[in-house]
C-alpha cells in the first residue's frame, strides 16, 4: 500500500480495532479520525472522550477495565469536587484531568483541537495520525421522553436509560471537515469504519459537510467491522439506540446505515446467516470473528481487515 489507511473511530470499540491497525501499519500509514460530537465542558474544561480514549489506547495507557480513562487514575479530585458540592457523575481521573487542563491551556491560546491532539500525542509518544472529525464544535444531542439530552448526560449521567425519539449533530451542518481528515479522504488507500456505534459514533463523522459524498465517491476499498453482533451491541447503547429507533438490530441494520459509502462489511461469524441479507443492502459481507478481548485479537482482525484491502486493491 502506498497511501494511508483511514480509520474511522468512536470510543472505546473503535480504539480496539485502532490498536490493532496500530500494531500491524507502519504509524505513516495509519490515519486516526476521531468523532467529537460527544465533547463537552466539566468543571471549565474541555473533555474530548472519544480522542482520549483513542489516544490512551494508542499509547498503551488507558484503563484496561474501562477502555477509557488511565490505568491506575485515582479520583482525589473528583472527591473534593464532590464535598465542595460540585457535579461529580462524570468520572474524570486525576491523571486524565491533566489531559483536559492542558488542553484547555492550549485551546484558550488560539490552538486548534487537531493541533492539540497532535500536541498532546506527541507528549504521550502516540505514533500514529490522530486527528478530531473537526476542528469546529458539534454537539451530539439525544431526543428523549425526559427532553433533550447531551450526549454525556444520556450516556453517563442516565445510564441511557431514557427512551430515544431522535439524534441530531448540533452544529455539524456549519461544522469543517478537520483538515487532517480532508487530507485523508483525498490521500489515503482505504477507509475502515471501526466496531463503533453507528449511530453517535460514526454519524456525526458522517453528518460533516462534504464527508458522505467524499466517501460515496472515494475509489479504494471502504470496509466496515459490525459493532452489532447478534441482537446486541459489542458494548455500550448501539443495540437500544437502533431499536428505539426503529431500525434492524443486527448487522444488516448497520449494512442499511453504511450503504453507499462502505464495499464490505465485516459480520461476526455468529451472524454467518445474515451475509444475504446484508448483500441486499448492496454492501458485500465477509465472516470473520471480530470479538476482540486479547490484544492478539485486535491484531488479528486488524490484519484480517487488511486483507480484505488488500484483495479489493489487487482485484
Ligand atoms: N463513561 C462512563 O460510563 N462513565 C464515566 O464516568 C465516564 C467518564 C469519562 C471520563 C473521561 C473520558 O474520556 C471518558 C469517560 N467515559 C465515561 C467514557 C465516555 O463517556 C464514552 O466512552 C464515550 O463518550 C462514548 O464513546
Amino acid at each position: 500500500m502506498n497511501g494511508p489507511v483511514l480509520a474511522l473511530a468512536g470510543g472505546v470499540g473503535g480504539a480496539k480495532l485502532a490498536l490493532g491497525l496500530s500494531h500491524v501499519l507502519p504509524p505513516q500509514q495509519l490515519v486516526v479520525i476521531a468523532n467529537t460530537g460527544d465533547d463537552d465542558v466539566f468543571h471549565g474544561l474541555n473533555v474530548s472522550p472519544d480522542l482520549d480514549t483513542l489516544m490512551y489506547t494508542l499509547a498503551g495507557l488507558a484503563n484496561p477495565a474501562t477502555g477509557w480513562g488511565v490505568a491506575g487514575d485515582t479520583f482525589g479530585v473528583l472527591e473534593m469536587l464532590k464535598r465542595y458540592g460540585a457535579d461529580s457523575w462524570f468520572g474524570l481521573g486525576d491523571r486524565d484531568l491533566a489531559t483536559h487542563i492542558e488542553r484547555t491551556r492550549l485551546l484558550r491560546e488560539g490552538r486548534t483541537l487537531s493541533e492539540v491532539t497532535h500536541y498532546l500525542c506527541g507528549k504521550l509518544a502516540v505514533k500514529p495520525t490522530l486527528a478530531p472529525m473537526s476542528n469546529d464544535p458539534v454537539r451530539t444531542l439525544v431526543e428523549t421522553d425526559q427532553g433533550t439530552l447531551a450526549f454525556q448526560d444520556y450516556f453517563v449521567k442516565y445510564r441511557c436509560e431514557p427512551s430515544i425519539r431522535s439524534v441530531r449533530f448540533e452544529g455539524a451542518s456549519q461544522a469543517h471537515a478537520s483538515p487532517t481528515f480532508q487530507q485523508a479522504l483525498n490521500s489515503a488507500e482505504a477507509v475502515v469504519y471501526c466496531p463503533s456505534n453507528p449511530v453517535v459514533s460514526i454519524g456525526p463523522i458522517l453528518a460533516l459537510p462534504g464527508v458522505r459524498e467524499m466517501l460515496k465517491a472515494f475509489r479504494g476499498p471502504r470496509i466496515a467491522v459490525s459493532p452489532i453482533v447478534g441482537e446486541q451491541a459489542l458494548r455500550g447503547p448501539a443495540a437500544k439506540m437502533l431499536l428505539e429507533l426503529g431500525e434492524e438490530v443486527s448487522c444488516v441494520g448497520v449494512a442499511r446505515r453504511l450503504a453507499g459509502i462502505c464495499d464490505v462489511l465485516v459480520v461476526d461469524r455468529q451472524d454467518a446467516n445474515r451475509v444475504a441479507d446484508v448483500r441486499a443492502t448492496g454492501v458485500d459481507a465477509v465472516v470473520l470473528d471480530t470479538i476482540m478481548k486479547t490484544d492478539a485479537d485486535k491484531k488479528r482482525l486488524a490484519q484480517e481487515v487488511l486483507q480484505i484491502v488488500q484483495r479489493r486493491l489487487a482485484a
